[in-house]
């Protein structure tokens, strides 16, 4: 059986919990703290940088969320989250680079003030630029009608839990509200958000940031 070594408020660990629920594959969740606060030499051995999620399969671990996801689609096809069409393949890939790298990576400068009670940054504009450029790209390259791609996908629960955690970061930060820019965007989460399975994924980080 897959073994998800995750943390339940992390969102790229609620990512793959989304994966293995949309693909419906059983998994066991061993809820696990990243090297960076447990200090646990043995996570370094398992994940690239000790973050988390990390897969375990077999004996084997696997790390990396995109990485992770590829595995699942080729292990357990019978629900596909990446197209097997090439180009539709290339461009699922380019939406979650887009909100992982140009979007997600540069909120996540805020995330301890925003969600772990730390002194407040100065509030860079290089990087508030840098997310009004990730959204301009996810606008512009995303079919957004209503997902990401021309169907469910990867891309969409990419989207939906990067996004999650850049909104309040743009809030408390900037007093930005992005989705006001970004109607479309804006429309396209709100039906991927209204999804049974993305509400049961939401359900157990609001659950895990109660616990906090
Ligand atoms: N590039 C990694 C990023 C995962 C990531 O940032 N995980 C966070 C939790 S959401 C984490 O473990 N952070 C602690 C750390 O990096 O030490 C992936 O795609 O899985």
């Amino acid at each position: 059986m897959i073994k998800v070594h995750g943390l339940s408020l992390s969102n790229h660990s609620a990512m793959v919990k989304f994966a293995l629920k949309e693909k419906k594959i059983d998994f066991e969740w061993i809820e696990t703290l990243p090297y960076s606060m447990s200090k646990d030499e043995t996570i370094l051995e398992k994940s690239a940088i000790g973050a988390l999620p990390i897969v375990e399969y077999e004996g084997e671990f696997i790390s990396e969320t995109l990485a992770i996801f590829a595995f699942l689609d080729q292990k357990f096809p019978d629900t596909k989250l990446f197209s097997t069409d090439p180009l539709e393949n290339a461009k699922t890939v380019e939406i979650i680079n887009i909100c992982q790298f140009y979007i997600e990576l540069q909120a996540r400068n805020y995330y301890p003030f925003v969600f772990f009670g730390a002194e407040k940054k100065e509030a860079s504009q290089e990087i508030k630029n840098k997310i009004h450029m990730g959204f301009k790209a996810l606008e512009r390259k995303a079919s957004l009608s209503p997902f990401m791609m021309n169907k469910f996908s990867y891309a969409d629960i990419y989207a939906s839990l990067s996004i999650f955690t850049t909104i309040p970061v743009c809030k408390q930060v900037y007093d930005w509200d992005i989705l006001e820019d970004f109607k479309k965007i804006s429309e396209s989460l709100n039906i991927i958000n209204s999804r049974e399975i993305t509400k049961s994924v939401y359900d157990d980080i609001a659950k895990a940031m109660e616990k906090m």
